[in-house]
């Protein structure tokens, strides 16, 4: 099958597993991934297929979510046990790869990691973990402007950007907040200083 091929046939049947809103939403993650791919010389059909996949899971029950983990072996940690919708990446990431057959283990982590992000993200793990926060639908988040605009600058400083505001968001709301959400935080904040500090040596 061509790739483009796949793209369609891959937004056709997420379209029906999703509402209305969260399809409006996938589309505007796959267009904005395609983008920062040609920005970031990236596989931009990759992109394309990580964002329309990213949530995927999103509107299955959280009993049902729970389920599908349980079935598989897919660890569920007590962050996640409390907050059933966090699981919707690594059921996400399953759907991928038992209903979509993507064989490809970096879309595989992009889906899997786009909601707490980890360290050392690959290039389209950032991109869809970005996309997501940016696409054009989103409309609430404080500073998108700024974001939007460093997402195609410096996509690290972006990443940072954005799990800060995240951060200040899930405190101000007494979130539980997944140690890889922080950890994220935390590595992307000292690699943007590194940067900084060897574009100054
Ligand atoms: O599925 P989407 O809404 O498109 O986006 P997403 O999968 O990135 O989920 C975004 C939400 O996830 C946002 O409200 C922040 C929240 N989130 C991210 N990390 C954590 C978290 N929520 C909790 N409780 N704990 C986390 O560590
Ligand atoms: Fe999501
Ligand atoms: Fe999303």
């Amino acid at each position: 099958m061509k790739k483009i091929g796949d793209i369609n046939k891959i937004r056709r049947s997420v379209e029906k597993t999703l509402d209305p809103k969260r399809y409006e939403h996938t589309l505007g993650v796959a267009y904005t991934a395609a983008a920062l791919a040609m920005r970031y010389g990236a596989d931009i059909c990759k992109a394309q297929i990580a964002g329309l996949l990213h949530d995927c899971a999103k509107c299955v029950d959280h009993h049902k979510k729970i389920a599908i983990c349980e079935k598989n072996n897919i660890e569920i940690n007590n962050i996640e046990r409390a907050n059933p919708f966090l699981l919707h990446a690594k059921v996400g990431s399953y759907i991928a790869t038992d209903k979509h057959n993507i064989a490809d283990e970096d879309i595989i982590q992009a889906i899997l990691n786009h909601t707490t992000g980890r360290p050392a993200m690959s290039l389209l793990e950032k991109i869809v973990y970005v996309a997501d926060y940016i696409e054009p639908n989103r409309l609430k988040a404080p500073n998108l402007t700024l974001i939007r605009a460093e997402a195609f600058n410096d996509i690290d400083k972006a990443l940072m950007l954005i799990l800060k505001d995240t951060l200040v968001y899930l405190d101000s709301l007494n979130s539980d907040i997944d140690p890889k959400t922080r950890q994220t935080y935390e590595y992307y904040v000292s690699k943007v200083r590194d940067n900084i500090i060897s574009q100054e040596s």
